[in-house]
């Protein structure tokens, strides 16, 4: 055997659980988060691969015409459009890497209040609700987790499904450089490799391939840097009008929150946007370096996210968001941001479970030894 194997007591419950689940369920939707990224979008697109190889009729649905640079893995074809959602029955729903029902498209959620859900998610503000969860706030990606599963159900992988793992992997470990990675996701990332991953390709896809639209929106960015607090806060802005005249979506700016990391010193890092269509909203990516929380800032305004990467949607046009913003930011960085009172927005339906208790820091073994 290749790998040890630690399954903690915790994943055999709550592997077990969703085992059964699938085992009763055989039409299942599966859903990430509004304008999927790459882990999302691979994490789903992995599910219903496995799912359909294991007899389930199971189909992914996003959002097709924002899928960005990871709308390349082979499984897009099959994914179901968000419009044509409403016709269609199923007999479970899967969350992955969706913290709460608000995340969601607007389109799925009737399907989450209605059907049986499994939740698979690491968001550190997800919660255990619904018939059964598999969430593990240290895993660097929801991929690492669906790896997980699928090597303790041994469903059998094939390139496609390793690509698509692979995908959401890389991008939400920052290509294995975030303090997220961990024994764990390498591991997984090995294994993967074993099932003929195209790894320069997949890079140069996702990292060296911006179109001109693109770019232009990176040059807003860079012109609309903001720099503050002594370096420690930088931000970025893209307004409403940048996206309407680059024609670009959201998706096309993906790695603009980058621009403020850069900064030498830079502890919080601000990408205040604006979705063309959704008019009295300002939407806030948010990148903390130790100790901050990213989550705190990301709270206050009725969003989450992970400890150094966040985000919310804040009410108002630009000039509101950042005051409101702002504010908050300097009560970080004097530490007197506290988190709010239980957020009452949240339908959670009925719990079934205990909360999915802290796993081991190395318990990323593969179960099977493959
Ligand atoms: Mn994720």
């Amino acid at each position: 055997m290749l790998f040890p194997t630690h399954i903690t007591m915790e994943d055999h419950t709550s592997y077990t659980a969703a085992k059964e689940l699938l085992e009763k369920s055989k039409r299942i939707l599966i859903s990430g988060h509004l304008s999927p990224d790459g882990d999302s979008l691979g994490s789903m697109i992995a599910l219903a691969r496995m799912l359909t190889a294991a007899g389930h009729d199971a189909f992914a649905t996003a959002d097709v015409h924002a899928l960005g640079k990871p709308g390349f893995l082979e499984g897009v074809a099959d994914i179901i459009p968000l419009r044509r959602l409403k016709k269609r029955k199923f007999d479970l729903f899967i969350y992955v890497d969706c913290a709460a029902p608000n995340r969601l498209p607007p389109e799925v959620r009737p399907f989450a209040e209605k059907l049986p859900t499994l939740t698979i998610d690491h968001h550190a503000t997800s919660v255990s609700a619904g018939a059964a969860s598999i969430i593990d706030p240290e895993a660097s990606s929801a991929g690492e987790i669906v790896w997980r599963f699928a090597k303790w159900m041994e469903w059998p992988l094939d390139r496609a499904t390793a690509e698509a793992l692979w995908v959401a992997i890389i991008t939400d470990s920052g290509r294995f450089a975030y303090d997220s990675t961990r024994t764990g996701t390498l591991r997984a990332a090995a294994d993967l490799l074993k099932y003929g991953v195209r790894t320069a390709q997949i890079n140069d896809t996702l990292y060296c391939s911006f179109k001109p639209k693109a770019m232009e929106l990176k040059r807003r960015a860079w012109r609309s840097l903001h720099i503050w607090k002594n370096r420690k806060v930088a931000e970025v802005t893209l307004t409403r009008d940048d996206f309407r005249e680059v024609r670009g979506s959201k998706a096309d700016a993906e790695d603009v929150i980058e621009i403020p990391r850069q900064v030498a010193r830079n502890e919080i890092a601000l990408f205040f946007y604006q979705i063309p269509d959704r008019t009295h909203e300002t939407r806030v990516s948010i990148r903390t370096r130790e100790p901050h929380d990213a989550t705190l800032l990301a709270k206050r305004f009725g969003g989450g996210g992970h400890l150094r990467a966040a985000g919310c949607t804040v009410k108002g046009g630009m000039a509101v968001a950042k005051r409101q913003v702002r504010k908050a930011v300097r009560e970080l960085l004097e530490g007197k941001l506290k988190p709010p009172e239980e957020p009452a927005k949240e339908p959670v339906k009925e719990p079934t479970k205990e909360p999915a208790k802290e796993p081991a820091k190395d318990k990323g073994a593969e179960p099977n030894g493959a």
